[in-house]
């Protein structure tokens, strides 16, 4: 089997640290491993494969010999370095906002659009986390009865906003737990502790957020369907992994909660948990480090008459919602032959 060069930029982050474990243990076949962030990280090691490898400084140069290279070091350094790693000819699997919706960049969930992946678009951009759970569900549901219109509003775990979110929460329950006054907040706008935000990253001109924006647009580009109407509401909650989704969709077809249930138990990267009576349905705590996306509470809208289902979506956001989704879009790639 050939084996990869692959390279990951920003290593050290709480994306990059996950892209490291999942290459692992999912065997990608690789043939040497670069690990590339800041000058902050020089003289830092990383271990993969029980080996200690160095951190090394990320330049316009670092993807010359690079077969695959995942980045997950923010939008910026992605608009200014990917096109150099694509031009030595290296496919970029690019974490960020940055390319997600340039209509010569596929935007890929492996499960939903694998055949927008060619061998002459090097640079490929992985969704923002809540589309990637929420297309995943919405897929097979799609190809059965149209999906017109979608409503849905998340419950985002604090590791959405990287290590410095973690941190913030677990200071605040700490200060709690010792009766001492919580740290003013600084990553989120309110106290996370005991709260629920309804704002995740900035407003923008129609009052809904840019995240709730990138929900609505991706969906639209990841399904190839513009006809797709979407109205989210994000919001973060004090969990510390996995986002939650509560979904409304209104189909073209009729779609009972029986035959979605079928639907969705026979597609890939889902499980099926809805058992009502047993107490059976996704919760983050129990998705936390697993690579499945799980879907449950699914049922008829009994308000009204048209075909309109609603359900409930967890899956881990660092994971399948980041680097789990990037492999995949990598091992695609290969088993495409692009
Ligand atoms: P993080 O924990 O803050 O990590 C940031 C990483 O970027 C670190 O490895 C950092 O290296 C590196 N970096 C920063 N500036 C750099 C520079 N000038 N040159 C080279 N490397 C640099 O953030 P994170 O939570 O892992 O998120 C990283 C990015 O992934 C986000 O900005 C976002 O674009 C994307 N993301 C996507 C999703 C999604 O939904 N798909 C979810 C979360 C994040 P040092 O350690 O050396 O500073
Ligand atoms: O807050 C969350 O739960 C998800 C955050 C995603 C994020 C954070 C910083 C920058 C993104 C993203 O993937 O949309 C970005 C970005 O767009 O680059």
């Amino acid at each position: 089997m050939k084996k990869y060069k692959v390279a990951i930029v920003g290593a050290t982050g709480a994306v990059g640290l996950e892209m490291i474990r999942m290459l692992e243990c999912r065997k990608f076949p690789i043939e040497n491993i670069k690990f590339l962030a800041s000058e902050r990280s020089i003289g830092k090691n990383l271990r993969f494969n029980n080996k200690e490898i160095a951190v090394e400084l990320l330049t316009k140069n670092s993807g010359k010999g690079i077969d695959i290279a995942l980045f997950s070091a923010g939008s910026e350094i992605s608009k200014e370095v990917a096109p150099f790693f694509a031009a030595d000819g290296c496919f970029v699997i690019d974490n960020s906002n940055a390319w997600r919706m340039d209509k010569n960049v596929p935007l890929v969930v492996p499960e939903v659009n694998p055949n927008d992946l060619s061998k002459n678009k090097k640079i490929i951009a992985n969704p923002n986390c809540s589309t990637i759970q929420l297309v995943v569900a919405l897929k097979p549901l799609h190809d059965f009865a149209k999906i017109k219109r979608i409503i849905v509003s998340t419950y985002q775990s604090v590791s959405g906003a990287g290590q410095k979110g973690i941190n913030e929460f677990t200071d605040q329950i700490k200060a709690w737990s010792k009766d001492e006054t919580l740290p003013q907040p600084n990553k989120f706008q309110y106290q996370i502790a005991f709260n629920l935000i309804p704002q995740i990253d900035t407003f923008t001109e129609n009052d809904y957020t840019k995240e709730e924006m990138k929900m609505t647009n991706e969906t639209k580009k990841i399904m190839n369907d513009n006809s797709i109407e979407v109205s989210a509401t994000c919001v973060r909650v004090p969990v510390f992994r996995s986002h939650s989704e509560s979904v409304w969709i209104e189909t073209e077809e009729l779609l009972s909660p029986q035959k979605a249930k079928e639907l969705l138990s026979q597609t890939e990267g889902i499980q099926l948990l809805d058992d009502p009576e047993r107490k059976k349905y996704p919760m983050p705590l129990f998705a936390e480090n697993m690579q499945t996306t799980y879907v449950g509470r699914i049922r008829s809208d009994i308000s009204t008459k048209n075909n309109a289902l609603t359900f409930w979506v967890v899956s881990d956001n660092l994971l399948k919602g980041a680097a789990l989704n990037a492999v995949q879009i990598a091992e695609t790639l290969i088993k495409k032959g692009v």
